[in-house]
């Protein structure tokens, strides 16, 4: 059975009005990394950590999948074979669209993890530095998301899925952070044909095979048409 393997990131959910991290006015602009985006950002200063994933959760409920993820969620439905979608972004997009195959390596913005225990559950609209875990009762609970110097999620399994793929794409994203950024290359290495859809050349393109560019909006529903035949 064909498998493909789509890497999303921020650019895809750009088209619904979520902010990208690089870039002019991209979110590090207003938000050092350094200080919202790692474990020990989040030790310093907790309070600003929770209101920035709590002010990105309430644009998040606000957000509708775009042309780009309803493409997406069309291809899983219509093709044959495997669609895995593995996504960087924490918003749940994909998952409005209808797509069921996502694999969020970044984690999720809906959900919280207490840093005691390893307890995970939904976050509540706005978390605090104050809130307990429903598991053991400490106060050390954190947005279930992976900051610099963590390991994402699921990488034996995307690594298993890239060396099974027939087609790799990815889709708005910048290149720039790793390990997402080596899968066009160990997917290129293991015999997939690869694709790169976004605005502008990334720091990888060099390791694709096809580049589409424009907006996500038009050009994913160009190219699953053309998948779909
Ligand atoms: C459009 C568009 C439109 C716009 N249509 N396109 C030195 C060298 C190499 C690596 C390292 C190093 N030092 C440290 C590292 C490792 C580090 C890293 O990569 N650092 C780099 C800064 C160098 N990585 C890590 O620490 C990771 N963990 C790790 O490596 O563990 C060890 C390990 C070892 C072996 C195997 C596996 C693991 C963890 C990285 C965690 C990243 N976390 C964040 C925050 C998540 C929570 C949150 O959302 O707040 O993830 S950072 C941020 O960047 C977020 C994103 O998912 C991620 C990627 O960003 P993305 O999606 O690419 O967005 P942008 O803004 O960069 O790009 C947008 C793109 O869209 C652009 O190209 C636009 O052109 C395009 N676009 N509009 C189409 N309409």
């Amino acid at each position: 059975m064909e498998k493909i393997v789509i890497l999303t990131g921020a650019g895809i959910s750009a088209e619904s009005g979520l902010g990208t991290f690089r870039g002019a006015g991209g979110l590090w602009e207003q938000y050092p990394l350094e200080d919202v985006a790692t474990p020990e950002g989040f030790a310093r200063d907790p309070v600003l950590v929770h209101e920035f994933y709590n002010a990105r959760r309430a644009q998040v409920a606000a957000a509708r999948p775009n042309p780009a993820h309803r493409a997406l969620a069309r291809l899983e439905d219509a093709r044959a074979g495997e669609v895995l979608i593995v996504t960087q972004n924490i918003d749940a997009l994909h998952e409005a669209a209808g797509s069921r195959n996502v694999l969020h390596m970044h984690g999720e913005l809906s959900r919280a993890l207490c840093r005691a225990c390893g307890a995970r559950w939904d976050a509540p609209e706005q978390m605090s530095a104050q809130d307990v875990c429903p598991g053991c009762g400490a106060a050390l609970t954190r947005p279930d998301v992976v900051w610099f110097g963590e390991m994402p999620y699921g990488m034996d399994r995307i690594e298993a899925a890239l060396a099974g793929a027939e087609i790799f794409a990815a889709i708005g994203t910048s290149g720039q952070v790793w390990p997402a950024a080596g899968f066009a290359r160990l997917a290129h290495e293991m015999g997939a044909h690869t694709v790169e859809l976004n605005l502008e050349p990334s720091a990888a393109s060099a390791d694709f095979h096809e580049h589409r560019q424009g907006r996500a909006s038009e050009v994913v529903p160009e190219w699953v048409a053309e998948l779909l035949g």
